[in-house]
């Protein structure tokens, strides 16, 4: 019978295989910058983006390192039976057959309970901060999605944006002419999300929030933006044709100057609102004046 302890090349086998390994994965890492590596491989920006960014960041990172952790002590499991219990010159026969052992069995199966319920209870911790946010918004913005295109309502300042669809020309950005969605920076924002047409999502990479815009079933995101700076967003559901084209720009900036756009929406005439009555399938109701 052969032993895992046995001294010989076996041995040198598995040192050789673990250096080969270890070396892998110093390669692997070394062609990521640390910055990469702390952002967890999200967009550089999503780096103190939002309220919500470090959460979602460090659930990621966390979630990975346990998950590696698992792997390695796994990946060198296999590696090491593969060599201590490899078939040698004058074996014959099977090897003796061997069944329940118990500490293999209560080791595969407390650890992931183990993982299960730390991701369980980690995952709730951070909805509560998130998604869960329910944050009364001191700006109040209302963003409504229809193929291929966003317009926004600045509820507070009663102005209106209406957006028309990008043409895209193969540069990665959205263009000046694109929908562009004002935030004040360090603000409880509250941003309603609508459809008019078909299932659209919302989505600004940066913030690494996304939602579904379901029609019929509004949503929102509490949340505050706290870079200034400018991100792209764009609709992440296949919603049509131009589904590629419905991009739209996000600029986060000062209150100051938040005050100064919303002021020159209304100068250009874009006073109200922009309501369910641009919606495709809206029917008045009776009574109702359109
Ligand atoms: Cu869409």
């Amino acid at each position: 019978m052969d032993s895992p302890n046995q001294a010989g090349p076996g041995r040198s086998w598995a040192k050789r295989l673990g250096t080969l390994g270890a070396v892998a994965v110093l390669a692997l890492l070394s062609g990521c910058t640390k910055e990469q590596v702390s952002t967890g491989f999200f967009p550089a920006e999503s780096k103190g983006a939002t309220n919500h960014t470090e959460a979602y960041t460090s659930l990621w990172n966390g979630a990975w390192i346990a998950l590696l952790i698992v792997g390695l002590i796994v990946w060198g499991l296999i590696l090491w039976a593969m060599v201590a219990y490899r078939r040698r010159k004058n074996d014959r026969g099977l090897p003796v057959q061997l069944r329940y052992s118990m500490p293999i069995e209560i080791l595969f199966t407390v650890t992931p309970v183990i993982l299960v319920l730390g991701f369980f209870f980690q995952s709730v911790q951070v909805m509560e901060k998130t998604t869960d946010d329910t944050t009364p918004g001191e700006q109040v913005i209302e963003v409504a999605a229809k193929q291929w295109a966003w317009d926004f309502n600045y509820v507070n300042q009663d102005v209106y944006y209406a957006g028309t669809q990008v043409h895209l020309d193969g540069s990665e950005k959205p263009g000046e002419k694109a929908p562009t969605l004002y935030l004040p920076v360090d603000t409880d924002l509250e941003i309603k999300l609508r459809s008019r047409d078909v299932i659209h999502s919302f989505w600004v990479p940066a913030f690494l929030e996304k939602r579904d815009m379901i029609p019929g079933h509004d949503q929102s995101l509490h949340l505050r933006a706290e870079k200034e700076g400018e991100y792209v967003g764009k609709c992440a559901e296949l919603c049509g044709e131009y589904h590629s084209e419905m991009l739209f720009n996000v600029k986060v900036v000062s209150k100051a100057e938040f005050e100064d756009y919303t002021k020159s929406l209304g100068d250009e005439g874009n006073k109200g609102q922009l309501g369910p009555e641009y919606d495709r399938n809206w029917y008045p109701k009776e009574g109702a004046e359109k």
